[in-house]
């Protein structure tokens, strides 16, 4: 019984001395390399930490980031695009590029568009487009500038997509209200406009 608790005793201080080795990183036990990877995991640990700090900031920048790629692509993608008049032709670049950049033109009724198709997607997928409502089904050849060119005589939404409708884009025609777009100096052959003067 006495050498039991002897035994036990020892274990006891021995399990003592162990934690307070452990606690100080004496390095001549025969746990020794037990020991080396514990600090070491330790001093790691301790390294590691500030950098998980900074990794909290570089999430939460992260995090911005993917806000504003949603914010993209779910708000400022739809934004419509008006064409710009000059010279009586309302015109606009509508880059072809994995769909149609801008995807939604405005355009007034009853002057006349032009749509300057630039194919940049070599995707055969992108090498025609259409505009159903106008009867329009014209080719775009890679890496060129293609115009398209009608009137909308109707204001309305018409939608143009790629030969197979899969991408797609729409024109928004307004009506043309105010009679101040109509410039007599630009109107050549258009007797109701002329009219005006
Ligand atoms: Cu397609």
């Amino acid at each position: 019984m006495m050498n039991k608790s002897a035994i036990v005793g020892s274990i006891a201080s021995l399990g003592l001395a162990l934690g307070i080795a452990s606690g100080q990183a004496v390095a001549q036990m025969p746990h020794e390399g037990i020991q080396h990877s514990e600090s070491e995991s330790t001093s790691q640990f301790e390294r590691i930490e500030q950098p998980l700090w900074l990794k909290g900031a570089v999430t939460v920048g992260g995090l911005g980031l993917i806000g504003l790629e949603l914010w993209w692509f779910l708000l400022s993608k739809p934004k419509s695009q008006k064409a710009k008049t000059d010279r009586g032709i309302q015109e606009i670049d509508i880059a072809v590029d994995g769909g149609y950049e801008p995807s939604r033109v405005v355009v007034n009724a009853g002057e006349p568009v032009r749509l300057n198709f630039y194919r940049k997607d070599p995707s055969s997928c992108l090498e025609e487009v259409r505009f159903p409502d106008f009867h329009i089904a014209q080719e775009l050849p890679l890496n060129k500038v293609t115009p398209i060119e009608f009137t909308p005589d109707k204001p309305g939404k018409y939608e143009f997509t790629c030969g197979m409708n899969m991408f797609r884009g729409a024109l928004e025609v307004q009506a043309a209200n105010s009679p101040i777009t109509v410039r007599a100096s630009s109107v050549d052959n258009n007797g109701k406009a002329s009219a005006h003067k």
